[in-house]
């Protein structure tokens, strides 16, 4: 049913929205973008956009406004909307027991894509007002080639952009293009802050980036390395892709018309190292925690809960469920699940200061099972690839070398292969599979008829895996199992029931 009253979300229309939407409490025209953020989708906008727009709600300080950046075509549709909502929209978050709370987000002053004018998005972050440029560009984003331990060159964009370095189509070009700038003026550099899942993001991007300006310009790697802060954090918060549905119950149960809203869980974590090129906000004011070393809690977050959702994720597309809460209410997943998290994950963690581990992974159970955030396998299953390879992989080789426990890991691997060699699940139903390494990982799969161990040969994935003996009888014994009855749910029962 349409509701008559339904109002554009919109600078001009935040006094009259309708009761119970939480608007921003400051003046809009009054803030500044502080931050650059490369990598606008749900999550940044349930996320740092979150916490950022409560801090300037809570303190008044209007200086960490954000100033989006697209760096792919893709991203001209958000663009465009976000701009038709004087970059405004509404964030949904559903609680577990029904209960949905509203807020409008005014942090976004701007959101500029490169394809249109790159200069215009390297002078924005090389203007003195920019402090911290932020990312959430996947764990693919970063470039890294497992195999030789460094920045990929022969990467087709990379080879772009080392022709072309005033048009760059990568966020490495960007942000060299930008320091140079702000070297070259003898200004101060921005902080550089990673919020994708991979363990020391901070290190990564660092490296990487150095990596890719010292092939060009040494002074201006050493001054990068001598200069700029690229804090670790650790970013938590369950955003799935927003729905249809979800705009419509904005429209027709709130009377609000939002066209590209963020649904999430009420949980949010960050935890970030306390070192900054410049000025930050207090984000602890607002919840954020500042440590010295996030090692620990990246580490616990990344193998538990990004893991734990590729095993629902690959053993669920392949067994024909569709979402992260109805996968976890399957008695024999949830088994599987928690033996993967105890037997194989628990056991390679460090203690966590201040958290209780069964604590925090009874917690995520129960942050998968809200029925209320319908988390499609089909996001979870984007770009698998980078996501066996950070999430599930460093586990499998820290537990080959001290003799930990595999089997859990091992199936999803072999299930991995048959969701990328059929392309289908186990009723023969179409998969949409979403990956940049798409072509390659069908390719090589579906070789595994004649040779079982042919997946392992991707080694951008599987590094050096196929040389351990241990495994790989494993995987062989899985491999054949599931090619030959394609029955995934009796393997998992198998390993269940082993671990007694
Ligand atoms: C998910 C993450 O897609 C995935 O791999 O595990 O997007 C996850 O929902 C977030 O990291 C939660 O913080």
């Amino acid at each position: 049913m349409t509701n008559q009253n339904t109002i554009l979300l919109n600078q001009a229309n935040l006094a009259v929205l309708p009761e119970g939407v939480t608007v921003p409490n400051y003046d809009r025209s009054a803030v500044t973008a502080g931050i650059v953020h490369i990598g606008v989708g749900g999550f940044h906008r349930s996320h740092e956009a979150f916490y950022t727009d409560d801090y300037m709600q809570q303190s008044g300080d209007l200086s960490w406004g954000i100033c989006g950046v697209g760096l792919r075509e893709g991203d001209r549709k958000m663009q465009s909307i976000l701009k038709e909502q004087d970059f405004l929209y509404t964030l949904t978050v559903k609680h577990p027991n029904g209960q949905v709370e509203n807020r409008v987000i005014g942090c976004l002053t701007d959101f500029l894509l490169s394809c249109d004018d790159p200069q215009k998005v390297i002078d924005k972050m090389a203007s003195e007002e920019t402090k911290i440029v932020s990312l959430t560009i996947t764990e693919g984003g970063y470039n890294f080639n497992p195999v030789t331990d460094g920045f990929d060159f022969e990467h087709p964009d990379v080879v772009h952009d080392l022709a072309h370095p005033e048009s760059p189509r990568l966020v490495f070009g960007y942000l060299a293009a930008s320091l140079k700038i702000r070297k070259d003026a003898g200004k101060k550099p921005f902080t550089v802050q990673s919020c994708d899942n991979i363990q020391h993001n901070g290190n990564m991007t660092r490296k990487m980036l150095l990596a890719y300006v010292g092939k060009f310009d040494q002074d201006l790697a050493q001054w990068i390395a001598n200069e700029v802060q690229f804090p670790n954090a650790m970013v938590d918060r369950i955003t799935p892709a927003t729905t249809p549905a979800d705009m419509a119950y904005l429209a027709d149960e709130v009377g609000l018309q939002d066209n590209w809203p963020v649904v999430c869980e009420p949980f949010i974590q960050w935890i970030i190292e306390d070192k900054f090129s410049d000025t930050r906000p207090f984000w602890e004011q607002v919840g954020a925690q500042f440590v010295a070393d996030v090692t620990p809690y990246e580490k616990m977050k990344i193998r538990l809960l990004n893991a734990g959702h590729s095993v629902l994720g690959i053993l669920g597309s392949i067994d024909v469920q569709e979402t992260i809460d109805s996968a976890v209410q399957e008695p024999l997943f949830r088994r599987y699940l928690r033996l993967f998290m105890d037997s194989e994950v628990t056991p390679i963690l460090d203690p966590v200061p201040g958290i209780e581990l069964s604590e925090y992974k009874d917690v995520l159970f129960e942050r998968f099972s809200n029925p209320n955030i319908k988390d499609s396998l089909s996001r979870i299953c984007l770009e698998s690839s980078s996501k066996v390879a950070t999430f599930l992989m460093p586990t499998l080789l820290e537990n080959l070398a001290k003799q930990g426990k595999i089997e859990c890991v091992t199936l999803v691997i072999a299930a991995w292969c048959y969701y990328s060699d059929k392309r289908a699940n186990l009723r023969g139903e179409p998969l949409d599979i979403n990956d940049v390494m798409a072509d390659e990982l069908h390719k090589t799969a579906a070789l595994t008829a004649q040779n079982p161990l042919a997946f392992l040969q991707l080694e951008s994935v599987f590094g050096d895996v196929k040389s351990q003996p241990r495994f790989v009888t494993e995987y062989q014994k899985q491999i054949k199992t599931l090619y030959a009855h394609g029955d995934i749910k009796s393997q998992m029962q198998e390993i269940v029931n082993q671990a007694g």
